[in-house]
């Protein structure tokens, strides 16, 4: 048998921690033939809270988990991880402006993406779910020198699930039939999800709909506010879709995307659709052999180009702000 793959989980005593535990476990992050070691990284009040979890975990007495770490600091957390979840984040209180939960969110991320730097393994491949994700990956990436940019993602998987969920709904189709979906730009209410480039059934989304009107004032509205739809009917934040979509991300980096589809993941821009280098903006990517590239060459119209544009440049806001704060 082969040795475990040591996942570090951040936020494990949280709800999508509770949610995601139980699945890594059980093999559906990374495969049926693939030993798991859980490391999980709590704050100190909060470790007590993950032991718990961890009794559970043993209970599950799933055949593919080696072990359960629980620590309260980074640099243990991370030493020796090959795949980091990072989803405890600092969320905005009442009366927050941006540039405060910015920095609250530096002080978590900077010294993770150092002590990942310290002490990861060399093939680690970084998830960051906590909010603001793209720029909380941004920052550990920015702190992590020795680390090539490129394994450090944000999630945008979730949105980018949501919208096949509400495209297939409208057509009356099963979720499978359809095929290269994307979520451009930043995991906030400025993304993009764009259906001019995806297909059903073969044929062009968007000649397949043929309602802007749907589009525009239905469709992208509740892709990009369906976080506060779910808080509004559930009384909680989505923590179960979440962690289905972490491991969705982490299982098709690693194993790979299916021909003639992609995903939707926020990594670091080379350029590619004019996104400024070096932002954490999603984009269409296949997987192949554990690693990513981003779908060259699609056609963006005026439309998307406009949607595209003003999720990108809030990204370089935020950028610019962690800049100014030293975080970067
Ligand atoms: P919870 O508040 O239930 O759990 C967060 C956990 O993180 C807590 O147990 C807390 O003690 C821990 N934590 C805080 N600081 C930490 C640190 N420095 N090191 C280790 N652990 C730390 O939140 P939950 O509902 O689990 O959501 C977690 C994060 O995911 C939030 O930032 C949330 O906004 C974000 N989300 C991101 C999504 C995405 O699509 N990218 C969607 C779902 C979710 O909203």
């Amino acid at each position: 048998t082969q040795p475990p793959v040591n996942v570090t989980v951040t936020g494990a005593a949280g709800q999508i921690g509770y949610a995601l535990l139980f699945r890594i476990a059980s093999g559906q992050l990374l495969g049926q033939d693939k030993p798991v070691r859980l490391r999980l990284l709590e704050i100190p009040q909060a470790v007590k809270a993950a032991e718990g979890t961890a009794l559970e975990l043993e209970d599950g007495a799933f055949p593919l988990l080696a072990g359960i770490d629980i620590y309260d600091n980074p640099k243990d957390a991370f030493d020796g991880a090959n795949i980091a979840l990072l989803v405890g984040a600092r969320p905005r209180t009442k009366g927050m402006e941006r540039g405060d939960l910015l920095e609250a969110n530096g002080g978590i991320f900077k010294p993770q993406g150092e002590a990942l730097n310290a002490g990861a393994a060399d093939d680690i491949k970084v998830l960051v779910v906590g909010n603001p994700a793209n720029t909380n990956a941004l920052i550990a990436q920015a702190n992590a020198p020795d680390i090539p940019a490129e394994r450090f993602t944000a999630m945008t998987r979730l949105d980018h699930n949501r919208a096949i969920a509400q495209l297939a709904k409208k057509l009356q189709v099963p979720v499978s039939d359809v095929k290269k979906m994307t979520i451009w730009g930043n995991h906030s209410a400025t993304q993009y999800p764009d259906i001019f480039n995806a297909e059903v059934k073969g044929e062009n989304a968007a000649q397949a709909v043929n309602d802007q009107q749907w589009l525009e004032n239905e469709f992208i509205p509740r892709v990009a506010k369906r976080g506060a739809e779910i808080i509004e009917v559930r009384g909680a934040s989505s923590a179960a879709s979440a962690a289905s979509a972490a491991i969705d991300h982490i299982y098709d980096w690693v194993n790979g995307t299916p021909d003639g589809d992609w995903v939707s993941m926020a990594v670091p821009s080379d350029g590619s659709y004019g996104v400024p280098e070096g932002l954490i903006s999603s984009f269409p990517v296949v997987c192949k052999n554990g690693s990513y590239e981003i779908v060259q060459g699609l056609q963006i119209n005026d439309f998307s180009r406009a949607r595209i544009d003003a999720s990108v440049a809030e990204l370089s806001e935020e950028r610019e702000a962690v800049r100014k704060l030293g975080l970067i």
